[in-house]
């Protein structure tokens, strides 16, 4: 009750912001995107404990076309600076494809700012579309026909059937950090990495790896064609002025 009445008092102020984390090609070392994070502006609560709430609540279609308007808008603003702009990718929960009107209103979104559809990306767990998957998947492929680009995030948790990977029309997959902790263990098998990797090549999809800590992980990866890497390694999530240093710089 105590978070919902925070939530909704932001709401009402509109007091959330995005926060950014780079993901780096492993190739070139540039910056190809940024994942937005929520945060709020006032409280030190974070999106791991609201996040849930808001999810209950019903408050995430709300509080998710909040973070899709201003992921967008930044994306605008970072045009008319004449900045060469990359992709933000935004989380999405499964709440928030039930709202029947999701495809049009991010598609108002997109044509409000005038923006390239493919600089938005979605970012969706596998057990977010499993909640109403033949649903859920039709959203999806209605996203991709607007030019949304589309991310299977957490990849390694829950049941990560490959299975679903060549129905989904996604275009990348987002390899968890506790998935590729637990293969970079002592009794990890870190080799299963390259098979993924492989898989996913071949359903012609690009592989980001999350949580990137040290250096060890980055050149293993990499030489096992993982295209990109986010992590604290590169940059943690910073606010949109510190976003915008990273454009030109060279991991
Ligand atoms: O940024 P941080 O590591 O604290 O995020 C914790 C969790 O909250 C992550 O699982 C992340 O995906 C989720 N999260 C962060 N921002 C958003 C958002 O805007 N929407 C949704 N649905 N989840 C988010
Ligand atoms: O569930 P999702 O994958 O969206 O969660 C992303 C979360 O992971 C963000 O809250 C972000 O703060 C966190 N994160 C990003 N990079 C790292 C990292 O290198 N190490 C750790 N521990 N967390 C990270
Ligand atoms: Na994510
Ligand atoms: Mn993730």
């Amino acid at each position: 009750i105590e978070t919902e009445k925070i939530l909704l008092d932001c709401l009402k102020n509109k007091d959330f912001k995005l926060v950014y984390q780079p993901q780096v090609s492993s190739k070139t070392g540039e910056v190809h995107a940024f994942e937005a994070l929520i945060r709020l502006k006032n409280y030190n609560i974070s999106p791991a404990e609201f996040i849930p709430v808001a999810e209950e609540t019903g408050l995430i279609v709300e509080i998710g076309y909040f973070v899709i308007e201003e992921a967008v808008r930044q994306i605008k603003e970072w045009i008319d600076k004449g900045i060469e702009v990359k992709p933000i990718g935004v989380n999405l929960s499964a709440v928030q494809l039930r709202d029947e009107s999701f495809v049009s209103n991010l598609k108002e979104i997109i044509k409000k700012y005038s923006i390239k559809p493919s600089l938005l990306k979605i970012e969706i767990t596998e057990s977010a579309l499993m909640e109403d998957k033949e649903r859920n998947i039709k959203i999806i492929e209605q996203l991709k026909e607007v030019g949304i680009q589309i991310a299977i995030d957490d990849f390694g948790t829950g049941y990560s059937s490959l299975n679903y990977l060549t129905f989904i029309p996604a275009d990348y997959i987002k390899l968890d950090k506790s998935f590729i902790d637990k293969m970079f263990a002592k009794e990890g098998k870190k080799e299963v990495l390259d098979g993924i990797t492989f898989l996913a090549h071949q359903l012609n999809l690009k592989v980001v790896v999350e949580g990137i800590e040290d250096r060890e992980q980055f050149n293993y990866l990499k030489s096992k064609g993982c295209d990109y890497m986010q992590g604290y390694l590169f940059s943690r999530p910073v606010d949109k002025e510190e976003a915008e240093k990273l454009f030109a710089k060279r991991f």
